[in-house]
C-alpha cells in the first residue's frame, strides 16, 4: 500500500507523547503500545475494507482486524447502515430488546453445543462468567489452564499466561490473590499426558478451559485427537469444559472449532465477531446447565450494557452473512495463498520461519519449528520478529505487533491485496536477512 500522504510531522508521535501522561503507557490494551517490537504504536483514524489508515495518513493492509472480529473488512457499509439506523432508535436501554433474541437464535443456529446463550460486553466478561458457571454447578474449586493461553484478564486466568502478559514477559501478574492463583493450575498445551497428570493429583477440578485453536501464544493448532482426549479426560473426571471461541467462533469455521473437530464442550465462550467489532461477548451451553443462571438459577451474573441494541445489529447482519457457507471457502484460499507466499519469501532470503494456520488464523513464527506449545512457540527469536513488523510496516502493512498472536484475513484481503503483501514480505524479509538482528528501539 503505498503512503496516502507525507507529512513532516509525525501526529502518532505526539499522540503517543500526550498518551503516556494520561493512560497507562499510554495505551488502554497492552499490547497495542508496541513493546513486543519497539517503536512508537501508529494512532488508527480510520479503516475500511482490509486496510487502516493512521493519523499521518500512512495506509496499512490490516492483518490484526482489531484482533479477529472484522471477518467482512473495517466499515462494511451493510454494518455502517445498519449502526445508523440502530442509534437513531436509542444506543441503550438496559432493558430486554428484539435483536438480542435475534441474535441468540444465530448463535444457537450455528455452534453445535449452544441451547442457551446469555450475552456480555467482552470477552474477558464471558470467560470469568463461564468459570463460575462451571465453580456454580460442580461445586468445585479448581480451574485448568493451558500454558500460552489467554482468556481475558479475569483474576483465576491470570496464571501462565499468554496474549500481552506472555509478550511483557509478566507470567503471573501481581494483584492476583495467591488463595485465588493456588485454584489454577496449568499444564502444556497439546500433551495429554500431563494434563492426565493434573487430574490424578487433584480431586476438585471444576473445569478444563481451553482455546481449542490457540491465537494468544501465536495461531497453535490442536494436534491430532487432542481435543477428543480433553474432552474424554474432563468427561471422566466430573469437570466441565470450557471452549474459549472468542477468537475462533464463527472464524475456523461456522460453528466454531468445536464443529470443525467434532468436539462438544460444556461451555462455549464467544466475544469480538459476534458483535462485528462491537463491545460484546457470550457464553452458552446446554439449557440444563444455562438456567443454573440468574434469574432462572442461583449463580449471579449482569450487566447493563449486555444485549446492546448497537453491538446486536452489527452482530446479527455479521452472522447473517456468515451463513453463506462459501464465505469460508474464500477465506480459506486466500490465507493459504498468504501463508505459501510468505513461507517461500522467508525461505528465498534464507530465514527460518514457521508458518501455523487454521482457516484464515495463522502467525509466521521466527523459529525453525515446530511450534506446538508454548515452549516451543517462546523459542521464537523475538528481535528478528520486531524487525520484520517494522520492515512490514515500512511496506504498508500491519502485522500484530507481537510475535504471540494470531493474525487473520477478511473477506475484504483479495487476491491482489495477498500478492500485494507477499510482495511487501519479500522485501521486508531481505531487510532483515541482510542485516541481521539489531537492536530494537524499545519504549
Ligand atoms: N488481548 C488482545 C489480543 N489477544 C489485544 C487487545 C488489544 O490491544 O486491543
Amino acid at each position: 500500500m503505498s503512503s496516502a500522504s507525507e507529512t513532516t510531522r509525525d501526529r502518532s508521535e505526539e499522540l503517543f507523547a500526550r498518551a503516556v501522561e494520561l493512560m497507562p503507557g499510554g495505551v488502554n490494551s497492552p499490547v497495542r503500545a508496541f513493546r513486543g517490537v519497539g517503536g512508537t504504536p501508529r494512532f488508527i483514524r480510520s479503516a475500511s475494507g482490509a486496510t487502516i489508515t493512521d493519523v499521518d495518513g500512512r495506509t496499512y493492509i490490516d492483518y490484526v482486524g482489531s484482533w479477529g472480529p472484522m471477518i467482512l473488512g473495517h466499515a462494511d457499509p451493510e454494518i455502517v447502515a445498519g449502526l445508523q439506523e440502530a442509534a437513531t432508535r436509542g444506543t441503550s436501554f438496559g432493558a430486554p430488546n428484539e435483536l438480542e433474541v435475534e441474535l441468540a437464535e444465530e448463535i444457537i443456529d450455528a455452534v453445535p453445543s449452544i441451547e442457551m446463550v446469555r450475552m456480555v460486553s467482552s470477552g474477558t466478561e464471558a470467560t470469568m462468567s463461564a468459570i463460575r458457571l462451571a465453580r456454580g454447578v460442580t461445586g468445585r474449586s479448581k480451574l485448568v489452564k493451558f500454558e500460552g493461553c489467554y482468556h481475558g484478564h479475569g483474576d483465576s486466568l491470570l496464571v501462565k499466561a499468554g496474549s500481552g502478559v506472555a509478550t511483557l514477559g509478566l507470567p503471573d501478574s501481581p494483584g492476583v490473590p495467591a488463595a485465588l492463583a493456588e485454584n489454577t493450575l496449568t499444564a502444556p498445551f497439546n500433551d495429554v499426558a500431563s494434563l492426565e497428570q493434573v487430574f490424578q493429583q487433584h480431586a476438585d477440578i471444576a473445569a478444563v478451559i481451553i482455546e481449542p485453536v490457540v491465537g494468544n501464544m501465536g495461531c497453535v493448532p490442536p494436534a491430532e485427537g487432542y481435543l477428543k482426549a480433553v474432552r474424554e479426560l474432563t468427561s471422566r473426571n466430573g469437570a466441565l469444559l470450557i471452549f474459549d471461541e472468542v477468537m475462533t467462533g464463527f472464524r475456523v469455521a461456522r460453528g466454531g472449532a468445536q464443529e470443525l473437530y467434532s468436539v462438544m464442550p460444556d461451555i462455549t465462550t464467544l466475544g469480538k465477531i459476534i458483535g462485528g467489532g462491537l463491545p460484546v461477548g457470550a457464553y452458552g451451553g446446554s439449557r440444563e446447565l444455562m438456567r443454573n443462571i440468574a434469574p432462572a438459577g442461583p449463580i449471579y451474573q449482569a450487566g447493563t450494557l449486555s444485549g446492546n441494541p448497537l453491538s446486536m445489529t452489527a452482530g446479527l447482519v455479521t452472522l447473517r452473512r456468515l451463513r453463506d457457507l462459501s464465505i469460508y471457502d474464500r477465506l480459506e484460499s486466500a490465507t493459504a495463498r498468504l501463508c505459501d507466499g510468505l513461507s517461500a519469501a522467508a525461505a528465498d532470503a534464507g530465514i527460518k520461519t514457521v508458518i501455523n494456520r487454521v482457516g484464515s488464523m495463522w502467525t509466521s513464527f521466527f523459529n525453525p519449528g515446530p511450534v506446538i506449545d508454548w515452549t516451543s512457540a517462546n523459542r521464537s527469536d523475538r528481535k528478528l520478529f520486531g524487525e520484520f513488523f517494522h520492515a512490514m510496516l515500512g511496506q504498508g502493512v500491519y502485522l500484530a505487533p507481537s510475535q504471540f498472536e494470531a493474525g487473520f484475513v477478511s473477506l475484504a484481503h483479495t487476491d491482489e491485496v495477498i500478492d500485494q503483501t507477499i510482495k511487501s514480505a519479500r522485501d521486508a524479509f531481505k531487510i532483515v536477512g541482510s542485516e541481521g538482528p539489531k537492536p530494537l528501539d524499545g519504549n
